[in-house]
């Protein structure tokens, strides 16, 4: 209750801020961009993670808020850097359901100057399975603004290769626990095999999620994975340490 009353402020008291998580393409071992997550220093608790915030902003509504708040910041910041670098921005099921994120996103693009493929949304399978109709249009309507949507997670939902007939992702992010234990239990590894060669054969990106050690990241290079992302090759940074860690990777 308290921290739910402490959230409806955070934005007007500035508490609120993005880091940023790169993707490393596996092709030209090179960063291609890096996802926004979502922070809040509190003032006494100090950081809250959104673990503990996002479901309450959920619960109250002030997810839209929020939502719109982590789209213009991530546009506006985006804008710093190199033109190929794109930036990825998750998105609640609650977001997905409103229309009236369409016209933030169209502002936010035009007020930070991008191109749309610069944005890409990210989105589970679980948002699609509420209310499959209105998913839909909201994400009709971003692929023809020319944003990029993700498939985030993957693997842990249900009916994933419906969706995948249905609905026109540029990217699937294969969920960090296959990656955890594809060296050590062969159907993870299987699994993995067969969603990038999913990917391929689809003509949409693969991202990794979760990799965390040399082993892993040969492998995944091995089966020819499109992007990883996880500790091994950062730890998210703060907007400030973006362009450095663009530098070490050129
Ligand atoms: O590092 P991490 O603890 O940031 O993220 C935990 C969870 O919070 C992940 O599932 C991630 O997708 C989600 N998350 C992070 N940032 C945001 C955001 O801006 N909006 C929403 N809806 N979820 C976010
Ligand atoms: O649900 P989503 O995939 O958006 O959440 C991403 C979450 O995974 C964030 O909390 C992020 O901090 C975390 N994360 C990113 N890389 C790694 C990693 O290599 N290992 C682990 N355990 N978590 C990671
Ligand atoms: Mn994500
Ligand atoms: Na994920």
């Amino acid at each position: 209750k308290a921290l739910q009353s402490d959230l409806t402020g955070a934005i007007a008291r500035d508490e609120l801020f993005l880091v940023f998580q790169p993707f490393l393409d596996l092709g030209s071992n090179r960063i291609t961009g890096f996802e926004a997550l979502l922070r809040w220093q509190h003032p006494t608790r100090g950081l809250v993670p959104p673990s503990e915030f996002i479901a309450i902003a959920e619960e109250t509504g002030l997810i839209h808020e929020i939502g719109e708040w982590v789209i213009r910041r991530a546009c506006a910041t985006v804008a710093e850097w190199p033109e190929e670098i794109r930036v990825a921005v998750n998105f609640s099921a609650a977001q997905f359901h409103n229309t009236a994120i369409l016209q933030t996103i169209v502002e936010a693009l035009a007020e930070a100057r991008i191109a749309p493929h610069r944005l890409e949304i990210e989105i589970t399978e679980s948002m699609l399975l509420s209310k499959y109709g209105s998913a839909a249009t909201v994400l009709n309507a971003l692929l023809e603004l020319g944003v990029t949507v993700a498939l985030d997670d993957f693997g842990t939902g249900f009916s994933s290769l419906t969706y995948l007939r249905k609905l026109p992702f540029s990217r699937i992010k294969i969920d960090q626990s296959f990656i955890r234990d594809m060296l050590v239990q062969p159907d993870c590894a299987a699994i993995v095999k067969s969603v990038i060669s999913l990917a391929r054969d689809l003509q949409i990106g693969v991202v990794a999620e979760g990799v965390e050690t040399a082993d892993q990241l040969e492998y995944l290079r091995q089966i020819s994975c499109d992007e990883v992302q996880g500790y091994l090759i950062s730890r998210p940074v703060a907007a400030d340490g973006v362009m450095a860690l663009l530098e070490t990777k050129k």
